[in-house]
């Protein structure tokens, strides 16, 4: 079968076009966006839906981010992600299977409908995670497109995934937001070659393999036209697409940023064999097992133990 998405193979890297639709089956009745916000997403890459979840809610997805953190605090498990050098947490990956309130805030119809709407199909979650990014101390995540990574290491086939990033604290521009290259989803950087084995456990505290090269970053940066953030009041979701460059900086403001983070593949794209020599990575980063279409829920946030 031919790879079309090669990436890691040359020394030389380069960028093709993207072979994929950004939007499926798309009409406007299939979901809760609106034609503008469509049209927003398929140029840019990303769709920032302001507020989406109340003040209130916003509360409780905070407690139950902070009890998640502290639960974890001195567990040493692979899906915990300490930054370099120190026992803070980085990530808690797998959140959507380990924890009863992020399985079921995975499924609420606000977030399915529209990745739903997006994919133009049933979706399931390939990743999930919270990434915390405390006050001080929290660290970069250097440039780089999931798809690149989900392609050569995890075998997702084809671009039709989109992540989707609740914000759980304000995000301004000086406390690490997400930035994004607007237009760069189009683009397919293929990445210089080589990859450690297992490189996961260094690229999850910090990527240096599957990352664009300088030249390529600023080809990209000269048609998107601008660095974007993702700044905005906490409650607020961004929706990007599994291919779009995307990194953040560190934050030494005192203000801590953090976000839960589900990725919705289509239920049409799941997880082949990697596209490459390199043998599967661990489930908690790229589920394979028990894959179900979500049944998307409305419920209310605030009950607890949550109703269905
Ligand atoms: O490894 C992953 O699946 C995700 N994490 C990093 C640091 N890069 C690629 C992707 O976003
Ligand atoms: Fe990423």
């Amino acid at each position: 079968m031919t790879d079309l998405y090669p990436s890691r193979i040359s020394e030389t890297p380069s960028i093709i076009k993207r072979k994929d639709p950004v939007l499926y089956n798309i009409h406007q009745d299939s979901g809760p966006l609106k034609q503008e916000d469509l049209n927003f997403y398929e140029k840019n890459g990303y769709l920032l839906c302001e507020k989406m979840f109340s003040d209130e809610e916003v509360d409780i997805l905070r407690k139950e981010l902070k009890q998640t953190m502290d639960d974890y605090r001195t567990v040493d498990e692979s899906h915990i992600i300490r930054e370099l050098g120190s026992e803070e947490i980085r990530s808690v990956f797998d959140v959507h299977k380990n924890t009863e309130f992020f399985q079921r805030l995975s499924s609420h119809e606000r977030l399915v409908n529209i990745a739903q709407q997006l994919l133009g199909s049933k979706v399931y979650i390939t990743q999930s995670r919270i990434n915390f990014k405390p006050g001080f101390k929290g660290k970069e995540f250097y440039w780089h497109s999931d798809f690149e990574t989900w392609h050569v290491e995890d075998g997702m086939p084809r671009m039709r995934a989109v992540s989707c990033s609740i914000i759980l604290t304000d995000n301004y521009e000086f406390n690490g937001p997400l930035m994004l290259i607007p237009g760069s989803h189009q683009y397919y950087v293929q990445c210089s070659s080589g990859t450690p084995g297992n490189h996961y456990q260094q690229s999850l505290k910090k990527q240096e393999f599957g990352v664009p090269d300088q030249q390529s970053l600023k080809w990209l940066l000269e048609k998107g036209g601008k660095i974007d953030r993702a700044t905005g009041p906490a409650g607020s979701v961004l929706f990007f697409e599994c291919n779009i460059m995307h990194g953040s900086n560190g934050n030494i403001s005192p203000y801590p940023r953090s976000n839960v983070f589900f990725v919705f593949n289509s239920i049409k794209n799941q997880l082949e064999t990697p596209y490459s020599q390199l043998s599967p990575r661990p489930e908690f980063l790229a589920n394979r097992e028990n894959i179900k279409p979500i049944q998307a829920h409305s419920f209310d946030l605030s009950k607890s133990p949550l109703v269905l």
